[in-house]
């Protein structure tokens, strides 16, 4: 089930009942944030869950006529919406059965794969003439300031657009990337562009830079120096290669295009790719007018344009979502050249702060959909929970099932070498009788099992970019904490005692007799 576009996503969320339209007044300085904020944090629906409503704003301050979407992935059953599906291990278990696939032994069994290559064959992203976002065309007399971007929190710099698919294309390879990269709004037509250095348009970025110091003959050394310099605790005081890079931006796509850009995949997978696969259908991308790049045809609002290799500016403070100001700092700066969009847009944010909020729900189905692949790298993982406190990149909880000695430790080195997860500042490594998900169970059993001081694992290396208390931006120190039994082998010769569990039996005989008797005590 195939959302065509953001329209087609309030609709689905209008049947069932997951939207809720706001007429009275609302102010885009602080004020939608703030009832934002309340909203996620609040309990609706009929089963109660934590979320509240996804909230469409139609009168909005300062911008007659237009409209404002927020927290449309805000609850765990509209992320599940959103991806049209019942629950989140549906798409774990596709994944999983693409990966299952054997080598064809013989005809038949290669007659029995051709369902799933014409299933993959729909993944791929399809180039169209043209499409809704070019309704309306301004190639001059545009203004960022027409769209109603929202100022969050008091202390943020400025107003932000907070959920945009930010694409730029690999000079190498050609490939698309689509990241979301916050953008701080300095004037009509140019904005920050918060790519930290780790992330894949980062890189690309940084290629540029390489290939522009290459062709300017500026040596080596400024090619190397480049490396260090762009975006994250640099100033430019040297000689910066002159160019610039295409950079294009889609405000308002169908859901599965919106969450592929937070997706932490492989740098060489684009994600008009990947939410091809998530809603099984191709996703339809047209020409940008001013740039090399092609954008999902039916975004509400296209804001094309470039980043200088020879230019970073001071963006930040933001309110971000570790419940803290991320520290100003320097980043690329992106110029509009062309604005696109469709007849009265829907303008699509969101707002981050205090857990839980609407990205909450979004790392909750990348951690869901990440297990299979995480498994293929570390086959002996058998559950992940990264607790929504813990804002995805400070802890992470992970069973395994241990066959040797040290294996916990293994699975640490493992999780900071892969992709994103590189950025976990603890992770706790438990036995696979310990359910990961049942946060009061790791508290008595990961505590009960260690000492601390053998088991306890530091590491150096790159930290996530919002960590405000590592030694320097960038870099710092992670842990890992090995709680699972210790064995003789690992140098443990005490005797390790077993787990309380009363026998079937007389749990059997107690259970025969239960329900009366909680009656009669009077509890539930
Ligand atoms: C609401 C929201 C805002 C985000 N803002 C930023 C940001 O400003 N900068 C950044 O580097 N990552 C940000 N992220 C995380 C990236 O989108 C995420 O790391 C993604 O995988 C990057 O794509 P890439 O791997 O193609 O670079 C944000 C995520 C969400 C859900
Ligand atoms: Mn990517």
């Amino acid at each position: 089930m195939a959302y065509e576009d953001l329209r087609e996503w309030i609709a689905a969320l209008d049947r069932a009942g997951e939207i809720k339209r706001i007429r009275t007044e609302a102010d885009p300085i602080l004020e939608i944030a703030e009832i934002a904020d309340r909203v996620s944090k609040s309990r609706y629906g009929k089963d109660k869950a934590l979320g509240g409503p996804a909230l469409l704003f139609q009168n909005v301050k300062g911008y007659p006529g237009s409209q404002l979407l927020i927290n449309q992935f805000g609850s765990a059953s509209r992320m599940k919406l959103a991806l049209g599906v019942d629950s989140l291990d549906e798409i774990a278990e596709r994944i999983r059965a693409f990966m299952a696939v054997k080598s064809p032994q013989g005809f038949l069994d290669k007659v029995k794969m051709l369902p799933m290559l014409a299933e993959m064959g729909k993944f791929f992203p399809k180039n169209v003439a043209t499409g809704l976002c070019k309704e309306v065309i301004k190639r001059h007399n545009f203004s960022l300031l027409d769209f109603p971007v929202l100022q969050c929190w008091p202390k943020d710099a400025a107003k932000f657009i907070t959920l945009p698919c930010v694409v730029t294309r690999d000079p190498k390879t050609g490939k698309r990337n689509v990241g979301m990269y916050r953008m701080q709004v300095y004037d009509a037509a140019s904005t920050g562009m918060h790519w930290q250095r780790q992330k894949v348009a980062a890189e690309h970025y940084r290629q540029r830079l390489r290939d522009a110091a290459t062709r300017n003959e500026l040596g080596n050394s400024a090619a190397v120096d480049v490396m260090a310099r762009t975006s994250g605790g640099s100033r430019l005081d040297g000689e910066m290669p002159a160019g610039k890079m295409d950079v294009a931006v889609a405000i308002g796509t169908d859901p599965a295009v919106t969450f592929s850009a937070i997706v932490p995949a492989p740098p060489d997978v684009e994600e008009y790719l990947i939410a091809g696969f998530l809603r099984q259908k191709p996703v339809e991308l047209v020409k940008c007018e001013t740039v090399d790049l092609e954008v999902p045809a039916t975004s509400e609002i296209v804001l094309e344009g470039y980043v200088n290799l020879d230019e970073l500016r001071t963006e930040g403070p933001f309110g971000d979502h570790t419940g803290f100001y991320s520290l100003d700092d320097q980043y690329p700066v992106f110029h509009l050249t062309c604005v696109t969009h469709r007849k009265d847009p829907i303008y699509a944010t969101t707002i981050v702060g205090k857990p839980p909020m609407e990205d909450a729900w979004m790392g909750k189905a990348v951690e869901r959909i990440f297990l299979p692949l995480m498994k293929l790298t570390i086959p002996e993982l058998v559950d992940i929970n990264l607790p929504i406190e813990g804002v995805f990149h400070n802890l992470m909880i992970v069973s395994i099932r241990k066959s040797y000695p040290g294996q916990a430790r293994k699975v640490m080195n493992s999780i900071w070498s892969l992709g994103q997860a590189m950025f976990t500042k603890c992770i706790i490594v438990v036995d696979e009788d310990c359910n990961v998900q049942d946060l009061a169970e790791v508290t008595l059993k990961a505590l009960n099992h260690i000492d601390p001081e053998r088991d306890i694992q530091f590491t150096l290396g790159p930290v996530d970019s919002l960590d405000h208390a590592s030694r320097l931006a960038n870099y710092g120190s992670k842990m890992g904490i090995d709680a699972t039994r210790k064995w003789p082998t690992e140098g443990f010769s005490r005797p390790w005692p077993e787990e309380i569990l009363m026998d079937s039996k007389t749990k059997a005989l107690v259970d025969s007799k239960w329900k009366a008797l909680a009656k009669e005590l009077g509890i539930e």
